[in-house]
């Protein structure tokens, strides 16, 4: 006869069941992010999968990239913070990550990707895989998660799905990803248009296809019914109704609108505190939640003081979960307060204890960047993923209405096994082909080492190469010259080796404004004959301010204020404002680019001037002698 089943025998087959038995599935949910190398259309394909899923009235105004919201995201063109936003597919409920294609972002794509349980890879049909999707990849697969490749922009004329998809195989078997992984579903795409197929040629009206292989790919989120309550704080946000948000996955266990939580903090202290407000995406939106299960993505208020890496615990049972590493800084800049002449004039944030606190304020939302004392008590040297990243902080801060000096870029060393290392960055750089000798001996100069070259027979090179970060500092406008434009070049770090020695930099000098003043027409005139001027007729001026590249490769003290001594000054002066050569002002990240060492950057909220450390002229001519006598009496 059969006896009722008891609890104890229940318990018995659970204990007897394979670990992975025990989890439960949320077959309701699905978390992806979208990934790829910047400008391959992930965030175009968020808005066409918004679209598709009717989140939008038919008739609603919504803008191109509505998820790049951020006024430098609209101003640039990219993506530089990874945003949620959820979907709803039948009974399915897709949490999607749109994360920043940019190398410098990367810190954000590691973080999103500790979200998910699986990516959709995007690559342009004609670009192939750049190196950003080498990165983003190799990340995807460390984290064994699944990949959906999307072949995205296949109706530029130029596009070659075929060879792309290949290109991508090449990629897996390269980052050694096992078979499970290689066998990857292709998915081919218009995001701009919202379309999508299992052929090139073959697109559906809508992104039917896609979303079918997404939903069968990426697997339905899992967790432990018995684990207590386990979320892990991966990015912050901020609302101006409830203060800080803290953005988590939810890893087991159900958060309720109200309930005590414990908040496991990165010191290893726990403290009691409530979930004031719940929040989940909806489509563009964060709507409030009573409670949010497992495998959910939420915003959680309640704790005004919360970091990344956190866990949100269960008061009676509290586990911490390890902390998410994201890879190191390897580049550096100095941001002090504005020491010139011309300080506090634009900006009204002055003082080195605001500069401080701003730059302890980005600490907490920003993982990747690093800040460290310097010996002068009003600057810091803040490390960063890359000259883009650092820039965009300077030029967030300069819209706030800092004043600053920025420093020159330097990349970051380590010891390894006493011996110094540097980072090296694997560039890829798409020329026409008449530039490959050009581009060759521009790299040869910088150590730079030919890794591939192919020729996709369009009158087009991709060229592979692995460079030391430290030359790459300056290079892109040099490389931009020298293809007259054409070239395209993309960068993202490799791995550390040990230091290269002397390399090249900037060929040029300076030309250093010798005096306070207001530039000249005349003097422009006469000046434009040395270089290059970054300022026009009017332009304020201060001694030790770099008005200009010299051609030659010293530095050059120049009197840009002079006035012409003659009587009929007016017409003079107009006949040389005709025949003057358009000025040519620099934009923050050339400006970074072009400095040198005892150069640095200084910018308000109005301006962007370069300037030499030592502003004084005497006292850079007496550093510059001595330094060439210690330099003669030192043996080579
Ligand atoms: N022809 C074509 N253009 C596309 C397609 N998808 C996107 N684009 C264009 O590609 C450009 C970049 O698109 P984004 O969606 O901003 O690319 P992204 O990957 O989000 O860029 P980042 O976030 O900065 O890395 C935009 O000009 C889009 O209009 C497509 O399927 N076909
Ligand atoms: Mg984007």
């Amino acid at each position: 006869m059969r006896r009722p089943v008891s609890s104890s025998d229940l318990r018995l087959l659970w204990l007897s069941m394979p670990a992975r038995d025990l989890l439960a599935r949320r077959d309701d949910l699905r978390n992806v992010a979208i990934v790829a190398h910047v400008d391959h259309g992930k965030t175009t394909l968020v808005d066409a999968l918004l679209w598709q899923a009717g989140s939008f009235r038919a008739n609603q105004e919504v803008a191109d990239r509505v998820l790049d919201s951020l006024d430098l995201e609209r101003e640039k063109g990219i993506t530089i913070l990874a945003k949620n936003t959820a979907v709803r597919i039948g009974g399915v409920k897709v949490n999607i990550v749109d994360t920043p294609g940019h190398a410098d972002f990367g810190g954000e794509v590691e973080r999103g990707l500790t979200m998910v349980d699986g990516v959709l890879l995007l690559v342009d049909a004609s670009e192939g895989p750049l190196p950003q999707t080498r990165f983003v990849l190799r990340k995807a697969l460390e984290a064994r998660l699944p990949v959906v490749l999307v072949v995205n922009k296949v109706d530029r004329p130029d596009a070659r799905a075929q060879e792309v998809v290949d290109e991508v195989y090449e990629l897996f078997l390269d980052l050694d990803a096992d078979e499970s992984q290689i066998e990857f579903p292709i998915v081919y795409c218009n995001a701009r248009a919202g379309r999508a197929g299992l052929a090139p040629d073959e697109l559906e009206p809508d992104l039917g296809p896609l979303v079918r292989t997404l939903l069968e790919t990426v697997p339905a989120p899992t967790h432990d019914p018995a684990h207590p309550l386990q979320a892990l704080v991966t990015n912050l946000d901020a609302s101006p109704y409830v203060g800080r948000l803290a953005l988590c996955r939810i890893r087991h266990g159900t958060l309720r609108r109200g309930q005590r939580i414990a908040w496991c903090r990165s010191d290893g202290t726990i403290e009691l505190a409530r979930a004031t407000e719940l929040l989940v995406s909806e489509a563009l939106d964060r709507v409030p939640a009573e409670e949010a299960g497992p495998g959910e993505i939420v915003a959680l208020a309640g704790l005004p003081e919360v970091t990344i890496g956190e866990t949100i615990a269960d008061p009676d049972d509290p586990r911490p979960l390890p902390v998410v590493s994201v890879d190191e800084p390897s580049l550096s800049i100095t941001l002090g307060i504005n020491t010139s002449p011309l300080a506090g004039t634009e900006g009204d944030k002055v003082t080195a204890s605001l500069l401080k606190a701003r730059l302890d304020q980005e600490l907490v939302g920003n993982v990747s960047l690093r800040v460290r004392p310097t010996e002068r008590p009003d600057a810091w040297e803040v490390q960063g993923r890359g000259e883009l990243q650092l820039a965009v902080l300077v030029e967030i801060m300069r819209r706030e209405g800092f004043e600053l000096t920025v420093g020159k870029p330097e990349v970051l060393t380590r010891e390894v096994d006493g011996r110094k290392h540097e980072p090296v960055e694997r560039v890829a750089i798409d020329v026409p082909e008449e530039y490959i000798g050009v581009v060759t001996q521009l790299l040869a100069l910088r150590k730079g080492r030919l890794q591939q070259m192919v020729n996709h027979g369009t009158g087009w090179a991709r060229m592979d190469y692995l460079v030391p970060a430290r030359a790459l500092i300056g290079f892109r406008t040099e490389f931009l010259t020298e293809t007259r434009g054409a070239g395209v070049m993309h960068h993202v770090f490799e791995s550390w080796e040990p230091w290269h020695g002397e390399l090249r930099t900037r060929p040029t000098g300076s030309l250093v404004s010798d005096r306070r003043g207001q530039a000249t027409a005349f003097a422009m005139f006469n000046l434009q004959e040395r270089g290059s001027l970054f300022v026009s007729p009017g332009t304020e001026l201060y001694e030790g301010m770099i008005v200009g590249e010299n051609a030659r490769g010293e530095d050059l003290d120049v009197n840009a204020a002079k006035e012409k001594k003659l009587t009929n000054m007016r017409s003079s002066t107009s006949d040389e404002l005709v025949r003057l050569i358009p000025p040519r002002p620099l934009s923050l990240e050339q400006a970074l680019e072009f400095i040198r060492e005892e150069e640095c950057v200084e910018v308000t909220p109005r301006s962007i001037r370069l300037r030499k450390v030592e502003l004084s002229g005497a006292t850079r001519q007496t550093q510059s002698s001595r330094r060439k006598r210690a330099a003669a009496t030192t043996p080579a």
